[in-house]
């Protein structure tokens, strides 16, 4: 069938929106019909050509949600008319990984994944004229239909409002899922943020759901603080606002230093700046962020010595198809909440203006309508 899609078809360049041909599903995959999409900053990290693993021409996207219009062969738990948020860290729950509580990483078609491939290391995607273009993340949300593995793909409420809970698809889950799984945050802890856009404000809404009592926010741009304030954030820092080292002056905010600290920039200095002010003996720092090809952590090893940890998250740490429903739930229920976070709406003729909005940091989330 032809599909609307916005295609990345190199480093650095606008993505181009354009008539595509999707092949429809082979045994075990799923046409979704995309209702609609966040744009994340990984998706602009790709499309800048810092990711290693970043390919062209592909259709990027990984933060949607939809409805299944048709299933292939062998796929048993989902129908046509089922709404669905597609899953970049698939949940297969019979690989290795998935049989250890102590992972998210289901392995089960990692590779091709990488790849811009569905798991039988074919595209589904081809421009009118047969070229192929690649799959990203899995998930290829930035075309109003795609094609995904049944295992990537989790069930929600078909109440639940698609311009909306396409966000669990990614930020939400990622930031309350730091907060809730990966840190494992007590009741009444202390914690800073660094970085409040769509990722470290879902942090923060995860510290106030936790119960933490002091949630610092550091963010180099000011305009971010107030938003920031709405979701819990209790304290605000503006690092070019404050004379001398970052480091004392949060553990001099924090008396002592974050029980639980948080990088949501992706830069790798901010990196050794949120270890460094946790605290001695117990601080735990929790690395979203995505740094580019090339870019290493570094600190001195006695920061680790006196007992402070250092551990990263990806999609917080949550196994899609069983958490994902349930975060949903969530946000039906009122206990958590995303409307105002998603700043800005558009067609997907106009998703570069979404990208523009990114770098001008105007937006916290924009989200394409199909
Ligand atoms: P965003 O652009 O919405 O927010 C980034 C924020 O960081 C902005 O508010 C910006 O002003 C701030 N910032 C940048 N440099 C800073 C600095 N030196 N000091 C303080 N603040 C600074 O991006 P986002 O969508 O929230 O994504 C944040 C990061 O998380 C990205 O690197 C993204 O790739 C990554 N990410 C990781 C996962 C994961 O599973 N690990 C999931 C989603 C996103
Ligand atoms: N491909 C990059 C790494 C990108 C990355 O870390 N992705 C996160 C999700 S970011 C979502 O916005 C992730 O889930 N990583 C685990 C995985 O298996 O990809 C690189 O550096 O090669
Ligand atoms: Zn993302």
């Amino acid at each position: 069938m032809e599909v609307r899609a916005a295609v990345a078809v190199g480093a650095g360049k606008p993505l181009e929106v354009t008539t595509v041909n999707l092949e429809g599903p082979r045994a075990f995959e799923v046409l979704v019909e995309i209702k609609a999409t966040g744009i994340c900053h990984t998706d602009e990290f790709t499309l800048s050509g810092a990711d290693p693993e970043g390919l062209f021409p592909a259709i990027l996207g990984h933060e949607g949600a939809g409805v299944v219009v048709e299933v292939g062969k062998g796929v048993t738990t989902l129908k046509p008319g089922d709404h669905v948020i597609p899953l970049y860290t698939p949940e297969c729950r019979s690989c290795e990984y998935c049989l250890n509580p102590k992972t998210n990483l289901c392995q089960a078609i990692r590779s091709t994944q990488g790849q811009g491939l569905m798991p039988d290391g074919s595209s589904r995607f081809t421009t009118l004229d047969g070229d192929p273009i690649l799959h990203y993340m899995g998930t290829s949300t930035f075309a109003n239909y795609t094609v995904v593995p049944e295992i990537a793909l989790a069930k929600i409420n078909p109440d639940a409002p698609f311009d909306k809970v396409c966000y669990i698809g990614c930020g939400v889950t990622t930031g309350i899922g730091a907060v809730i799984n990966t840190a494992k945050v007590e009741i009444g802890s202390k914690a800073i943020v660094f970085g409040l856009g769509g990722i470290g404000l879902n942090v923060i809404q995860g510290l106030r759901l936790a119960g933490a009592d002091q949630i610092v926010g550091v963010d180099l741009n000011p305009a971010k603080k107030e938003m920031a304030e709405r979701f819990g954030m209790t304290d605000f820092v503006n690092p070019s606002e404050v004379e001398g080292d970052l480091v004392p002056y949060l553990v001099n905010l924090t008396g002592g230093g974050g029980d639980y600290t948080f990088d949501a920039t992706g830069n790798v200095g901010v990196m050794r700046t949120a270890l460094e002010c946790a605290h001695k003996g117990w601080g735990e720092s929790i690395i979203i962020g995505v740094a580019p090809a090339g870019a290493e952590i570094a600190t001195r090893p006695f920061q680790l010595v006196t007992g402070r940890v250092w551990k990263g998250t990806a999609f917080g740490g949550a196994r899609g198809r069983t958490d994902v429903p349930k975060i949903v739930d969530w946000y039906m229920d009122g206990k958590i909440e995303i409307d105002p976070m998603i700043t800005h709406t558009m067609p997907l003729e106009d998703i570069n203006k979404g990208f523009d909005l990114m770098h001008a940091g105007e937006s916290i989330r924009s989200v394409v309508l199909y």
